[in-house]
């Protein structure tokens, strides 16, 4: 095949304008290519070019629609693409995927390829509905204002019936648990169908509500097909549910759009299959993007990790995550773009995968105070059940908040002295 020698995309004098989209990758050339050539290629195969002059190209179409590479870091592999936002469909996520995530992924030109992070113009942020209720709005629903949330996935996974499903997320509500959540495979199969889990779960949550006098929610995956997706929303709508979930990536950035317009209820954004895209460092998308999209479309809480628990993810990068995720404005680093958020409502982050009450503090400490600490295991595995496992995840928090160590606190905390003595 003839090489590509093109170098038309690269202006490293190029201002980019505050309506340009602004991507960063880090990209290593294959063989036979520079690392020059490769960003261009980049560049051009996500818009105008291809690996061939074509009669069909106008000077029109070169000049208004012709993205620029407009920095190179050869060292760091690094470099910038100015994109014309004239390139995309305004509220359309997967044309802009198309374009700046797709072919470019598969040319064999590029040995590496890593998207690292996108600085989002005003005009495509407000032509997305973004978050709906954002950190304030869940807050005010639960009237919880100067703690983090406290949340558990009904585990296991998958096999338990609607019932046993109820019970569990019922025991969790009266610990202490604001949010219970299905956990992301359980959807509608065959031993614990949608509308009999919904139904009897949000019955308990309400028994629950009563009882405690504390205001809680449910969230329910509908995770589906779109049409059903979109029935099984309107059910929970009806049969008084407070909360959805969504599974984003498996379900999809159009599907996730749907649901957005759809819904007035809160969208809970689990993660799954993330890793696929964003944990090897060389070739993917990173979180960092993801995120910046599920707020951009408008979840309410999403799975940004940990740090300390069971999943990967360093603690660099799921604090800038929450920084991008939580605040107005993030300044450019070597490694992120910065980022002007208009307005958008900040998403509530959740730290999830591999939480007990023992990483309570350390978890507290990096994320601060708004963040949703969720513990599946770490509460249904407690020695005395589930419900002692809500109310030790409570005890670490409130001893977290008043700067008492949990050793100290579980001397005469005793739910909190069974857990740290099984997972510490
Ligand atoms: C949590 C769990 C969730 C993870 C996913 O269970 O399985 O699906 O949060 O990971 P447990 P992430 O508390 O028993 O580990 O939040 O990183 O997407
Ligand atoms: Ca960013």
């Amino acid at each position: 095949m003839t090489k590509i020698h093109y170098d038309s995309f690269v202006d490293l004098k190029y201002k980019p304008k505050s309506t340009d989209v602004i991507c960063q990758f880090k990209i290593v050339p294959s063989k036979g290519f520079t690392f020059r050539e490769i960003c261009s290629i980049t560049a051009g195969e996500s818009s105008v070019g291809t690996w061939t002059d074509v009669k069909t190209m106008n000077k029109k179409i070169g000049k208004t629609l012709s993205p620029k590479v407009f920095y190179l870091n050869k060292k760091e592999n690094r470099c910038r693409i100015a994109y014309p936002i004239e390139l995309f469909e305004m509220g359309n996520l997967p044309c802009v995927l198309s374009s700046i995530g797709g072919n470019i992924y598969g040319m064999k030109s590029a040995k590496q390829l890593y998207w690292e992070d996108i600085k989002i113009p005003k005009k495509m942020l407000k032509s997305f509905k973004g978050p709906q209720f954002g950190i304030r709005g869940i807050r005010k629903y639960l009237n919880v204002y100067n703690r983090p949330l406290v949340g558990t996935i009904v585990k296991p996974k998958v096999g338990l019936t609607s019932s046993q499903h109820a019970k569990v997320a019922y025991e969790s509500w009266v610990g202490g648990c604001d949010i219970v959540k299905d956990d992301e495979n359980l959807t509608s199969q065959s031993f614990n169908k949608f509308k009999s889990r919904f139904l009897k779960t949000i019955k308990a949550c309400k028994r629950a509500e009563k009882e405690t006098g504390e205001k809680k929610v449910y969230l329910v995956n509908c995770t589906a097909e779109t049409d059903e997706m979109l029935k099984r929303i309107k059910f929970v709508e009806e049969h008084g549910g407070n909360y959805i979930m969504l599974d984003i990536l498996t379900l999809g950035w159009a599907a996730l759009q749907t649901a957005r317009k759809h819904t007035k209820l809160p969208i809970h954004a689990h993660r799954a299959g993330h890793a696929m895209l964003d944990r090897d460092k060389t070739y993917g998308m990173s979180m960092e993007v993801i995120a910046q999209f599920a707020r951009m479309v408008g979840v309410d809480t999403l799975h940004i990790g940990t740090a300390y628990g069971k999943m990967s993810g360093g603690k660099d990068i799921v604090l800038h995550i929450e920084e991008e995720m939580e605040h107005q404005f993030t300044r450019q680093t070597k490694e992120n773009l910065s980022q002007r958020w208009f307005g958008v409502k900040p998403v509530f982050g959740v730290a999830s995968g591999g939480v007990h009450p023992g990483i309570v503090p350390q978890i507290m400490k990096f994320m601060g105070v708004d963040v949703v600490i969720q513990a599946g295991g770490g509460i249904h595995g407690h020695p005395d059940g589930t419900v002692a496992g809500a109310i030790a995840m409570r005890q670490a928090v409130d001893a977290t908040l008043n700067g008492i160590s949990l050793r100290k606190y579980a001397k005469d905390h005793t739910e909190l002295r069974k857990a740290l003595e099984k997972w510490e």
